[in-house]
């Protein structure tokens, strides 16, 4: 499923030159903001980081833990193009965390998704038992409001047998039909290595629709 039309010209990154570049606790000490840039965004635990790591192979890029709340900071991560970047951002959701750390968390948050001039997608990576969230619902609406091209990751499919895994798919699909601005909904599994391949096509092509305007604007 693709609402988006395909770029011209199909870029392919070298995800495996991703190189941890700064962390931000806040916009403001965020790396400047130009270029572009993907984030990865979910509840607290859903996979992000893992799926980072997945699509980047490398284990030790981003920090993953067992414990929720692990990515407290906004990671950026450069890749082989210059001023293209993909961002870790922290969970949401964490019900351990105190209600000032939450709320300075989703102001933050909010922040960045919507102030944020580089940032060009969005990866929302929900566990497959667990899908849309009252969280992940706030997220959809604001990226379809933002018209930015979404990716969805049903990540840990791991844990559900293929048919079921399959359901929830088609579930999710069909509660997302007249969003307008996704451009994938994959079965994911960082642990197994499915959906890696396509998640890595779905970030080529939306770079690519900003890459190309970058061309444009160069040669004229
Ligand atoms: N079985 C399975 N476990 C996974 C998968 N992806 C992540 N996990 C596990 O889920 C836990 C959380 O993974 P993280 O990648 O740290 O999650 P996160 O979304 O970055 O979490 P925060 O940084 O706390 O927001 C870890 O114990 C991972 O090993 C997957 O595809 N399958
Ligand atoms: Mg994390």
């Amino acid at each position: 499923m693709s609402d988006q039309a395909k770029p011209a010209t199909l870029f392919r990154l070298a995800y495996d030159s991703a190189a941890f570049m700064q962390s931000g606790s806040k916009l403001s000490n965020c790396p400047s903001d130009n270029g572009i840039e993907i984030a990865f965004a979910g509840r607290s635990n859903a996979g992000k980081s893992s799926a980072i790591n997945s699509i980047t192979q490398n284990k030790k890029l981003a920090r993953t833990s067992k414990t929720p709340g692990r990515t407290q900071l906004i990671n950026f991560f450069s890749l082989d193009i210059e001023g293209v970047r993909l961002v870790d951002l922290p969970g949401y959701g964490y019900a351990k965390v105190s209600l000032d750390m939450k709320e300075a968390w989703g102001r933050h948050l909010e922040d960045y998704l919507q102030n944020r001039d580089s940032l060009v997608g969005l990866v929302l990576i929900m566990d497959i038992r667990k899908p849309l969230t009252e969280f992940d619902t706030m997220l959809l609406d604001w990226s379809k409001k933002s018209e930015l091209s979404t990716t969805i990751l049903l990540t840990k499919a791991d844990k559900l047998k293929y048919g079921p895994a399959k359901t929830v798919l088609l579930q999710v699909r069909k509660a997302l039909e007249d969003h307008g601005f996704i451009n994938d909904i994959l079965l994911f599994s960082s642990l197994k290595g499915t959906g890696v391949k396509e998640a890595r096509n779905a970030l080529n092509r939306n770079f690519s629709h900003f890459l190309e305007d970058e061309e444009e604007s160069t040669e004229s």
